[in-house]
């Protein structure tokens, strides 16, 4: 067929493809088939395709119209009988892909792994909620720090061990890393007139690392300012915190300390959890365990903040949350939250 025909062979083959395409189309078992006959009529070097290419050798004008209209209406023919051939191959397959992938619908899923929220951001979340429960606001602020704001704002002098090298990550001379979150605090008070009651809770830095310590750890602090607060206010406030968050039945000391951004300070200890009291190792054998900072805020850090002492109070409180953490849960070893062990995660 590649060679131009005379009209008469053209005719003639003409009229064997009008009885012929229809055997090859119903013929065709897939779609694959079906391409394949698709091709051989109406493909670049189809029957047909050729056919249109042989019109031009037929001279008479007459022939020529009535032979091209036959060659269209063919065309039209094949191409119609291929496409309800193709829709019809389609069913079939589809027919057949319906019996053969049929699924057990009640066979029980694949079970999605569930995350959850690390114990220390589970702890962080209670303790905030608490406090909020309270009155208090949250507030944050950054953790690379002017050492403006983490050390001389809080009355911690120059020669104070806690600036030392070793306890603290500098930056650069005046530039740390936050070693507690009571610089929020202060640039809180910088801003905004008592009264105040708000928490700072975040991530802080020490340059240290042992069974109860790591560089990064996490604190929540607090501060209370208006006119006339009292110890007995700091007293009530951690007292209903610890038992919100110990329970009620623990039992809750407050012991002197020095701190210097507060005067007078006190340390908060809470009955062993581990011993009941009785006296045991983690304990040191005196059955209470310190688990809070705190005291009436030293005027002089009133004073640097711009707040008259002679007019406003205010106590301040601090807690570490893995501490918080491990003693609810009972956990030794402050690592193990984050060495991303999931046997351990899971527990929480
Ligand atoms: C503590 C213990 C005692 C404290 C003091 C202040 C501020 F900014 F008001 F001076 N914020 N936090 C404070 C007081 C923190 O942590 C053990």
């Amino acid at each position: 067929m590649d060679e131009l025909l005379s009209p008469e062979q053209l005719l003639s083959s003409f009229s064997q493809l009008e009885s012929e395409f229809r055997a090859d189309v119903d013929g065709a078992a897939d779609l694959a088939a079906l391409q394949q006959v698709k091709t051989k009529y109406t493909g670049k070097k189809g029957l047909l395709t050729t056919g249109m290419k042989a019109l031009s050798s037929i001279a008479e004008p007459e022939r020529k119209k009535e032979f091209g209209r036959r060659l269209n209406d063919l065309k039209r023919a094949v191409e119609e009988a291929i496409r309800g051939r193709e829709i019809l191959l389609r069913e079939g397959e589809k027919e057949k892909r319906l019996l053969t992938e049929k699924i057990d619908i009640t066979l029980p899923g694949k079970a999605v792994p569930f995350g959850r929220r690390h114990p220390i951001n589970q702890v962080l979340g209670e303790i905030k909620d608490i406090f909020v429960s309270m009155g208090f606001g949250i507030e944050d602020g950054p953790e690379v720090e002017l050492d403006h704001y983490n050390f001389e704002a809080l009355n911690i002098p120059k020669d104070h061990p806690a600036r030392d090298m070793q306890d603290t990550f500098y930056v650069s001379d005046d530039v740390v890393l936050r070693t507690h979150t009571s610089p929020v605090q202060v640039r809180v008070m910088e801003k905004r007139r008592p009264p105040l009651k708000i928490i700072a809770p975040g991530k802080v830095y020490r340059c240290d690392a042992d069974v109860s310590h790591t560089a990064m750890f996490h604190q929540v602090e607090g501060l209370m300012v208006d006119t006339g607060i009292s110890f007995s206010d700091l007293k009530g406030v951690l007292e209903l915190f610890i038992h919100i968050f110990f329970g009620k039945e623990t039992p809750v000391r407050f012991r002197p300390s020095f701190f210097p951004f507060t005067e007078p300070s006190a340390e908060v200890d809470i009955g062993c959890v581990f011993c009941r009291g009785k006296g045991c190792r983690v304990c040191k054998t005196t059955g209470w365990l310190e688990v809070l900072g705190s005291g009436l805020v030293n005027p002089r850090v009133f004073d640097m903040a711009g707040y008259d002492p002679s007019r406003y109070s205010g106590f301040a409180f601090g807690m570490g949350v893995e501490r918080m953490t491990m003693l609810k849960y009972g956990i030794d070893d402050i690592r193990l939250f984050y060495e991303n062990d999931i046997r351990f995660l899971r527990q929480f």
